[in-house]
C-alpha cells in the first residue's frame, strides 16, 4: 500500500486493508503475511492517542512481529493452530495462536470503538473508549493492565483532536469506520472458528 494513504489517511488505509482481507477470505484461508500487513495498519491509531497508550502500541507491535516471523515458515492462519495444537503450545506465552488471539482483540477492540463513535456525539473519547474496552479486552486481561488502561483512559484525546489527526471529518470518518466493521467482522469470526473447530475456548 502507498506509504503516503497510510500517514496521510490511515482511516482509508485501513478500511481498504480489510475489505480485500475479507474478499480474498472466501477461499477460506487467509495468508499470514497479509494478513500482518492490514493488522499493522491499525498500530497508526495508537499513535494518535498519546503517550499513555505506547505500551499498547509497543505490546500490539511486538505480537505482530512474532507473527510475521512465523509466516515464514507458517503461510495461514490456519497452519499457525495446526502447529500449535499438535505441539500443546496453543496457549504458551509468546506462541503463535497466543499471538494471534490477542491482534484479534485489538483488531475486536477497534471495531467496538468505532461502532461506540457511531453510537454517540459526546466530544470525550473517555467514555467510548471505556465501554469498548470493557466489552472486548477487560475480561482477558490482568487486574494491572486494566488498571493501567482505565487510568490512560483520562489523557486521551478529544474527539474533534483524534479526527483532526486522523486528517478526517466527522462525515469521512463514519464512512470508512462503517467499512472497517464490515470488513473486520467476518475476519475476526473466522479466527474464533480456527480456535473453536479445534475444541479451543475463548475464555482466555
Ligand atoms: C479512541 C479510543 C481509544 C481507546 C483506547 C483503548 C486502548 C486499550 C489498550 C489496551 C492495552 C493492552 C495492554 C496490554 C495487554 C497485555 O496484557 C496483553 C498480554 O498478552 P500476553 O503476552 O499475555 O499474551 N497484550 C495484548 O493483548 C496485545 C496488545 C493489544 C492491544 C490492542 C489494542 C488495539 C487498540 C487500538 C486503539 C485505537
Amino acid at each position: 500500500m502507498d506509504e503516503r494513504v497510510v500517514m496521510q489517511q490511515p482511516l482509508s488505509a485501513i478500511a481498504e486493508a480489510f475489505e480485500e482481507l475479507s474478499k480474498r477470505n472466501d477461499a477460506h484461508s487467509i495468508r499470514l503475511d497479509t494478513f500482518c500487513e492490514a493488522a499493522s495498519l491499525v498500530s497508526v491509531l495508537f499513535r494518535c492517542l498519546g503517550l499513555a497508550f505506547k505500551f499498547a502500541e509497543l505490546e500490539y507491535v511486538a505480537k505482530l512481529h512474532g507473527l510475521l516471523e512465523a509466516s515464514k515458515t507458517c503461510p495461514t492462519l490456519q497452519d499457525i493452530l495446526n502447529l500449535d495444537v499438535a505441539s500443546d503450545t496453543v496457549k504458551t506465552s509468546g506462541s503463535s495462536s497466543r499471538n494471534l488471539r490477542r491482534v484479534r482483540q485489538g483488531l475486536d477492540l477497534v471495531r467496538a470503538i468505532f461502532e461506540q463513535l457511531l453510537s454517540t456525539d459526546d466530544n470525550s473519547l473517555k467514555e467510548v473508549a471505556t465501554v469498548a474496552y470493557g466489552q472486548v479486552c477487560a475480561p482477558y486481561h490482568t487486574w494491572a493492565v486494566r488498571t493501567a488502561v482505565y487510568a490512560g483512559m483520562y489523557t486521551l484525546p478529544t474527539r474533534d483532536q483524534l479526527l483532526m489527526k486522523l486528517n478526517e471529518t466527522e462525515q469521512s470518518a463514519e464512512k470508512k469506520m462503517r467499512r472497517y466493521i464490515a470488513a473486520s467482522l467476518p475476519i475476526i469470526e473466522y479466527i474464533d472458528k480456527l480456535y473453536l473447530s479445534r475444541n479451543i475456548t475463548l475464555d482466555w
